[in-house]
């Protein structure tokens, strides 16, 4: 860290690794954006003009090498996780690396015992939603047991859309991962079966994909959770929790907006997507992450949580696929080796 702030370097500049330069480079304390790569080189150069001091390196490999950044945000899409996060781990480089940790669990896997070796945990995986003031809110409540134990979730995700080549099993690895890895995090235990069903799909999703999807869990402890996944509405960003405990349920995601009423109807605004409904949420996330590592720590969710919610989400696929429950079955977890 030169003048004491971290030194940061963004690997793709995507739709999340763009949010994430200018909260960075604009919002977060203790961090200064000083690198950026993505294949798409011109994009890249184009971002980084945009903020004084940082380049755009060409080979996002070696981004994570260059002495001059201390820290690196992988926000490049899920197939590229693995070789850049182990390439972080080698370096010993502080990693951000959004969800999903990886697409599958054998790669995920690999990332949890590569950290283990380590001589601490340099991970952070960017489950946002666990920084959102509401979910965040909402597992105070649950852990304070005033409502008794929790019962039921029921979770709604919806998108206005996607981009293109978003097939079924995206909806399941990319999407539903977020009710998986919050699931676990509320219950604070494990996901023992997943069911996943699709109904005939809407006629706006591109050919074969099968959206929405009904998922529902088993949870270790005998809860259940229902999770609609619907990512071609056209209407707008939506992420609704109803927890059902013994003494009382309680529900987020309602929007609080001003009412507005106006040629004839009254209503409230839908965010847009992900990047609006959650901007507080990244802040939270990205401020955390900073100051942790500023601190040699890692905070919120880890490698473990990554791989928990790959199995998770592999098993999803295959119960989309065969039309069958799907049991989830964990590796032992490795611990620290020093
Ligand atoms: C996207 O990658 C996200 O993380 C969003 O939160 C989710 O709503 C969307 O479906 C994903 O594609």
């Amino acid at each position: 860290m030169s003048d004491g702030l971290l030194r940061v370097g963004i690997l793709g500049v995507g739709r999340m690794g763009a949010d994430h330069a200018e909260r960075i480079a604009t919002r977060i304390n203790g961090a200064r954006l000083v690198a950026v790569s993505d294949p798409a080189t011109e994009r890249a150069g184009e971002l980084a003009a945009t903020f004084a001091g940082v380049r755009a390196v060409d080979d996002g490999l070696e981004l994570i090498a260059d002495d001059e950044v201390d820290a690196v945000v992988v926000a490049s899409p899920g197939f590229a996780h693995e070789e850049q996060v182990l390439a972080c781990l080698e370096a010993a480089k502080p990693v951000l690396c959004e969800k999903p940790l990886t697409l599958d669990s054998a790669s995920s896997l690999r990332l949890v015992e590569m950290e283990a070796k380590g001589a601490r945990p340099l991970v952070q995986v960017g489950f946002m939603r666990r920084f959102d003031p509401e979910y965040a809110e909402l597992k105070r409540l649950l852990d304070s047991g005033s409502l008794g134990r929790t019962l039921m979730v029921h979770n709604t995700h919806r998108n206005k859309d996607t981009l293109p080549g978003f097939v079924s099993d995206m909806i399941v690895r990319d999407s539903l991962v977020h009710e998986v890895d919050v699931t676990r995090w509320l219950f604070g235990e494990e996901i023992a079966q997943i069911h996943v069903m699709a109904p005939t799909p809407t006629s706006v999703a591109d050919e074969g994909v099968l959206d929405p999807q009904i998922a529902i869990f088993t949870m270790a402890g005998g809860g259940i959770v229902t999770n609609e996944v619907f990512v071609n509405t056209g209407i707008g960003y939506e992420v609704r929790c109803e927890a059902v405990a013994e003494r009382g349920n309680a529900t987020i995601g309602l929007g609080s907006g001003p009412l507005l009423r106006q040629d004839n109807s009254a209503g409230t605004r839908i965010p847009e997507d992900f990047r609006d409904r959650f901007a507080t949420a990244y802040d939270l996330e990205i401020q955390a992450w900073v100051d942790a590592t500023r601190r040699g720590e890692v905070v919120g969710p880890t490698t473990w949580d990554g791989y928990a919610a790959a199995v998770v989400c592999t098993a999803g696929v295959e119960s989309l696929t065969t039309g069958r429950p799907v049991n989830v079955e964990l590796a032992p977890r490795p611990t620290f080796a020093v």
